[in-house]
């Protein structure tokens, strides 16, 4: 029998968006989730259904039934991402052929020839944090954003943003830190409130100018560049293949969409799951000896190969509970192809929103036992894994619309923690720190702050001498 889904009663002119802290959104719905169930239906002002158990979950992760849909703040970031692969419409001409062009660079072959710039670039970060010593205070996710950026700026378009070089981060991070922001705030109907919030130092406007103008100057610098013909990067890709398929190249419009989405879709979610996974392992000191003792084991005090990253499977299992805890996108939007009814009673509408809200999700007593909140990389060895119910763990997203950098950032993530717990001792700058999430459509720990001790034991083969066994498969 049909049975109506839970609201929260709606304030006539305001409908449920009193329930939203407008700085905390997902948190604000998953306080919504322990109070009104896996199921239940908000006006913010736009209806949305939202989902937290790993049975409703499992059901519209059909795709027979349900795709993504585009709507919310991902509807306004097509401001600037356009119909890049993130916030394309399935049906999009442009969905299809990017997926299809470019699915090959982020495949496994694809990724172990980016292998060489991501160590690059973790190396230029933890030269400089055992350069400074330990008496200089970190601030984890403003150094992971730098690695984050610089590492898909190098692999995916062979740019260097230098963020470990300059004093503030590149202004691309701040215009589209401000510019997501306000994407988020405009789908609640407060035009330019974040803007307002930040003081005001740039316009929605100058933002989307600033990251078409880095777009096109990665661009042209790729069109000035010599050898641009055998480069077979992302941008390569992009600028010269050719859809199987359709025959079709990308347009010039389009390529920009992508750079600025890859730019975005690259570097904020990682950047945040290392800062996540770094406060857990000083949370959990038992986790952080058995994920070194591994280190140790694969790496000894060598540079990290191409050939350990898949060695390192409790570092692997530290990522994969961090997300679980706290996924960096904490949410996806789908749509039913036709009017439908989920767990044989609740009706949902081809109009409806159904937004799968991860953290809570990933909170599913059912599935992961009462200690949800305890983290338990023991969780996802091979063998739990196995037993796992379907569609349990979605911080990488659903089906053809999932993340198309899962193998990237997790290449990239397992890389840099290896290399901290190889070369660092690790102590939290404020021991007392309690976690605070703060949320920009993605998540990230606010103010955490570390100091690192070089263990001294680690004596690194000089680069040139590396460079036989660097050969990458392509350039
Ligand atoms: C995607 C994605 C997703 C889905 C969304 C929706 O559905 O809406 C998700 C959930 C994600 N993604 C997540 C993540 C996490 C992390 C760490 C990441 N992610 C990372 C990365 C990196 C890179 C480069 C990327 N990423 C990218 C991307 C893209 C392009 C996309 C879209 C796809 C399609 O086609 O749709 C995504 N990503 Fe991520």
């Amino acid at each position: 029998s049909i049975q109506a889904i839970p609201q929260p009663t709606p304030d006539p002119v305001m409908g449920n968006l009193g329930l939203l802290d407008p700085n905390a959104p997902v948190q604000s719905f998953m306080r919504l989730a322990r109070i009104h169930g896996p199921i239940y239906r908000v006006d913010v002002p736009a209806p949305v259904i939202v989902l937290s158990s790993q049975e409703l979950v499992d059901e519209v992760c059909d795709e027979s039934r349900f795709d993504k849909r585009v709507a919310g703040a991902l509807k306004n970031i097509r401001d600037f991402a356009g119909d890049g692969l993130f916030t394309a419409r399935t049906e999009e001409p442009n969905w299809a052929i990017a997926h299809r062009l470019l699915m090959p660079a982020f495949g496994p072959l694809g990724i172990r020839g980016m292998f060489d710039r991501m160590l690059d670039i973790a190396d230029q970060m933890l030269l400089r944090w055992e350069r400074f010593g330990p008496g200089n205070v970190i601030d984890v996710a403003d150094d992971m954003t730098r690695m984050t950026l610089d590492t898909i700026g190098l692999c995916a378009f062979d740019y260097r943003f230098n963020s470990f070089y300059q004093r503030d981060l590149h202004p691309f991070v701040g215009a589209m830190v401000d510019a997501l922001a306000e994407a988020g705030a405009r789908t609640r109907g407060s035009e330019a409130a974040s803007t307002l919030l930040l003081g005001s130092r740039r316009t929605y406007e100058d933002d989307l100018a600033l990251m078409k103008q880095v777009a096109d100057d990665v661009i042209a610098e790729r069109r000035r560049d010599p050898n641009a013909a055998d480069k077979k990067d992302l941008l390569g890709i992009m600028l010269n293949g050719r859809d199987p398929v359709t025959g079709e190249g990308l347009s010039d419009e389009n390529i920009r969409y992508q750079l600025v989405t890859f730019l975005i879709a690259g570097h904020e979610t990682t950047s945040g799951l290392l800062s996540f996974a770094t406060y857990f392992l000083l949370k959990n000191p038992q986790v952080l000896e058995k994920a070194r003792a591994e280190v140790d084991a694969v790496l000894g005090t060598d540079l990290p190969s191409v050939d350990d990253i898949g060695k390192l499977k409790y570092v692997e299992q530290v990522l994969m509970e961090s997300l679980r805890i706290w996924p960096t996108a904490p949410a996806f939007q789908l749509k039913a192809y036709e009017d439908t009814v989920i767990a044989g009673r609740y009706p949902i509408s081809q109009r409806d929103t159904v937004m799968v809200l991860n953290p809570q999700l990933h909170r599913d007593t059912t599935v992961w036992g009462d200690d949800v909140e305890s983290f338990r990389p023991e969780r996802f060895t091979h063998e739990a894994l196995a037993e796992l119910p379907p569609n349990a763990w979605k911080p990488f997203g659903n089906g053809q619309r999932a993340c198309i950098g899962r193998p990237f950032a997790m290449q990239e993530a397992i890389l840099l923690v290896a290399m901290i717990l190889q070369r660092f001792d690790l102590v939290e700058d404020d021991p007392s720190y309690q976690l605070v999430v703060s949320e920009t459509l993605t998540l990230k720990p606010k103010d955490f702050r570390i100091r690192v001790k070089s263990r001294g034991t680690t004596s690194f083969a000089p680069r040139s001498a590396l460079a036989p066994r660097q050969a990458s498969p392509e350039k």
